[in-house]
């Protein structure tokens, strides 16, 4: 599984046997490059940067650390290996070989699929696109630029599996990945959390932390996938997808840390003097909290969905570690709990599994970010400060599904209590970031703090460095 690194486009397909797909995505590689020059990192031409660049898909290989000068960084395409002998896992055709070309009647979902992951991934780089102007550091720097990289990658192995499997639509689907943009009122990328800006490092921690864990979720499903081109490039992706979750996890974390920290020296819980020196007050770290939890949540679809359901029964899109579940992987029969509005009450109710893997998937990752938000209130507690960071209520803010504004009659509370909406215009500015939280965000970040081993007043610095490097390496050279 070696890769063809001095292709135009390294790859570990083959790429060099199939020369009409091969000129098909070297046709498309001057659009990509032209977005990337566009909307990709703002102004970052020439810049040497230390970079994490796969050379094979194997353990050894996949994680290969060297300088690269920007934009010249290698977007390949690259598959896990193939399993010998691998059967569909689940749904009416468990047990049958996994598919390797697109079966007929699955296609419109399968590009269906393929489209709205390959979205998310140009559209959180134009997110990020500013950030690097208010760095808070050279490692922070260095950081942003290798998720922009792979994320950038992960859209070229969505838009292989579009040229390879799709026809003609497949290409036009493709193009379409470049025209649609984040925010864009006329061409919106799909997905709502993919629409909100990322104006600061906060709000860029928040998204790598809650929205890349849902990147996590959902790659790990379709990693389950029946159709085995998009199983095996999903996998790959997640080895690439846990440095971004965490770069959210540590990210948030040192935040914390830093505010710990100057709540001691000051010895004071005041929010007004805590942000006076610098950092920025729990209470506003929890709304950020809430409000990228909740977009987040909404990425899981409906609770209930026959779209879900109509996936997984096709053996398209599996539950998270599907293999290590001990049932019928059918689900006709089966129950699940699934937390619902039903006259003005919140009630768990007894709902068939098949419609509710979208839920179940979201319990997981509901899950997974509480183990977070744990580690986070252990910094608070080691500082002996009497705080704790609560995950919201998942009907908390909700823009999809049964809690959502345009279908529930009635607003979540952050501790899950159904209130009226005056109760919310009441307190929505102590649950959600308001203008003024924003603003005093952005202020602490007007500048790039590029000195080797230094770092912003708002932010400690990590344990350790990048592949064992020291905190004060030149991670990018500016040149
Ligand atoms: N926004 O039956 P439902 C990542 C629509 S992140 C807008 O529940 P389904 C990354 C839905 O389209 C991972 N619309 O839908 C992270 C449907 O419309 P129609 C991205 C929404 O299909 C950070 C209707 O509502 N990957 O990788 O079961 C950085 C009914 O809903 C939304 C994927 O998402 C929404 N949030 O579930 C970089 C995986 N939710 O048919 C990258 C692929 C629902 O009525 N996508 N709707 O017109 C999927 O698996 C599914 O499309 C979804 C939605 C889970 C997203």
């Amino acid at each position: 599984m070696a890769i063809d690194l001095n292709a135009r486009i390294p790859n570990n397909v083959d790429l060099a046997d199939d020369r009409r797909l091969q000129r098909a995505l070297e046709s498309w590689q001057p659009s990509f490059l032209n977005w990337w020059k566009d909307l990709g990192p703002d102004g970052t031409t020439g810049y040497d940067v230390y970079l994490r660049t796969a050379i094979s898909v194997e353990a050894e290989g996949w994680a290969n650390f060297g300088y690269v000068k920007m934009p010249e960084y290698r977007w390949g395409i690259f598959m896990a290996p193939r399993v010998e002998g691998r059967a569909i896992p689940y749904g009416e055709h468990r047990g049958q070989p996994v598919w390797q070309e697109v079966p007929g009647e699955h296609r419109a979902a399968l590009r269906r699929l393929i489209v709205t992951q390959g979205d998310t991934e140009p559209a959180s780089v134009e997110q990020q696109r500013l950030l690097g102007q208010t760095c808070p550091s050279l490692y922070d720097l260095r950081n942003l630029f290798q998720v922009n990289v792979e994320e950038g990658r992960h859209l070229w192995a969505m838009v292989y599996l579009l040229h390879a499997y799709f026809g003609r639509d497949g290409r036009e689907e493709a193009e379409a990945m470049l025209e649609r943009h984040s925010g864009d009122p006329d061409k919106p990328r799909i997905l709502g959390a993919f629409n909100e800006k990322t104006p600061d490092w906060l709000s860029y921690f928040m998204f790598t932390f809650f929205t890349d864990r849902d990147g996590k979720y959902q790659l790990s499903s379709l990693a389950e996938s029946g159709f085995d081109p998009l199983a095996r490039t999903c996998q790959f992706m997640l080895t690439e997808e846990a440095h971004h979750m965490f770069i959210g996890t540590t990210g948030v974390g040192r935040v914390i840390t830093r505010t710990c920290e100057v709540m001691k020296e000051l010895k004071t819980e005041d929010p007004a003097a805590i942000r006076a020196a610098g950092a920025i007050d729990l209470p506003t770290l929890q709304k950020y909290m809430n409000f990228h939890f909740s977009v987040s949540v909404d990425l899981f679809g409906q609770e209930l969905s026959t779209n879900a359901a109509n996936y997984y029964t096709a053996g398209l899109k599996g539950r998270f570690e599907e293999t290590r579940i001990d049932d019928d992987h059918m689900l006709t029969d089966s129950i699940y709990k699934v937390t619902e509005l039903k006259d003005d009450r919140i009630v768990e109710v007894d709902e068939n599994a098949l419609l509710a893997v979208n839920e179940r998937l979201r319990d997981d990752y509901v899950a997974d970010c509480q183990l977070g938000v744990d580690r986070w209130n252990k910094i608070i507690q080691r500082a002996r400060i009497d705080f704790a960071f609560r995950l919201p209520h998942r009907g908390f803010h909700r823009a999809i599904g049964i809690f959502a504004d345009s279908t529930a009659d009635v607003k979540i509370s952050p501790e899950g209590k159904i209130i009226t909406e005056a109760e919310w215009t009441h307190h929505s500015r102590d649950w959600l970031p308001t203008d003024e939280d924003r603003d005093f965000v952005l202020s602490l970040m007007t500048r790039a703090v590029t000195e080797p081993g230094r770092f912003a007043s708002w932010v400690a610095p990590p344990g350790r460095g990048i592949d064992g490097k020291p905190l004060d390496f030149e991670y990018v050279r500016f040149n």
